[in-house]
């Protein structure tokens, strides 16, 4: 049994090169991906989450974390997480809601849907709603997936649905939300056609939202 909790620990203690050492170890030991990512760096993240709320870690330092966690997916395990079956399921718009700099998330699930085929158009972080209206008008995508990491930025995702209704675009486009503080109730509430709660579920609920 691996020893994940000494990747999350090391990750939140900063020591890249050691997170690395142990990621690589993991993998040549025949570790998944997945169970790294999901055991390992989520862990560590959420170790960095509690410190936040303490106020034991300064806002620098946890972005130079969630770079580095950002960088070890793409490098290491980025080839592993993807499916191999390329069928193509369309254009897919992402955004993370506008007052939200959080992309590490969405980024993941991104990543996820490229490697099950879909074209991803990835708009960024603090998207308003005009920008992605203007977005859907010009690239037509079959889907819309917005994220939001923060209760305080939660209701731009229902601001943002709206617009999409008030430009009478709504029918052509289905609407995938997702993020840490977001639930089913939620996306119900809003109006979504679907939630997920993590970048696995969100690759098999996009399929079916697009099939
Ligand atoms: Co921020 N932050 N942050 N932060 N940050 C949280 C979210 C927080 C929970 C930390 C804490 O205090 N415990 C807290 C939110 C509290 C709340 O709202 N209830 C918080 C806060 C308060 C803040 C600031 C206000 C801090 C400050 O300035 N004082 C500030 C806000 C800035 C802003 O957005 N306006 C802020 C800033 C930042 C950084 C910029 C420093 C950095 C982000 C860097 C980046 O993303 N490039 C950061 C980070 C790294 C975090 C934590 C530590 C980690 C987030 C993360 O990347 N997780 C986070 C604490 C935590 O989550 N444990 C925290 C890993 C990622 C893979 O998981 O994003 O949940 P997650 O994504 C999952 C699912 O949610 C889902 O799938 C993903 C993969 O499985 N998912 C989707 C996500 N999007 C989806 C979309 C979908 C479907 C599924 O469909 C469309």
């Amino acid at each position: 049994m691996f020893d994940f909790e000494q990747i999350a620990k090391n990750l939140a203690e900063g020591n890249q090169s050691k997170v690395s050492e142990l990621v690589q170890s993991a993998l040549d030991q025949g570790v998944s991906a997945k169970e790294i990512l999901d055991e390992g760096l989520m862990g560590g993240m959420g170790i960095v989450g509690g410190m936040m709320e303490r106020e034991e870690i300064m806002i620098p330092q946890v972005l130079a974390i969630a770079q580095f966690m950002s960088n070890t997916i793409d490098e290491k395990l980025k080839p592993l997480l993807q499916e191999t079956d390329m069928n193509p399921y369309g254009t897919a718009l992402f955004a993370t809601v506008q007052g939200d700099l959080h992309d590490i998330g969405k980024n993941l699930v991104i990543m996820m849907l490229e490697g099950a085929g879909f074209q991803v158009i990835d708009l960024g972080i603090d998207v308003p709603p005009e920008k992605i209206v203007e977005a859907i008008r010009e690239n037509a995508p079959k889907m819309l997936g917005l994220s939001a990491l923060l209760t305080t930025t939660m209701p731009m995702i229902k601001t943002t649905i709206d617009h999409v209704k008030e430009s009478g675009l709504r029918d052509q486009i289905k609407i995938l939300v997702g993020g840490a503080p977001v639930d089913q109730g939620f996306a119900d509430e809003v109006g979504a056609d679907g939630y997920a709660p993590d970048a696995s579920s969100a690759t098999n609920v996009a399929k079916a939202l697009a099939s």
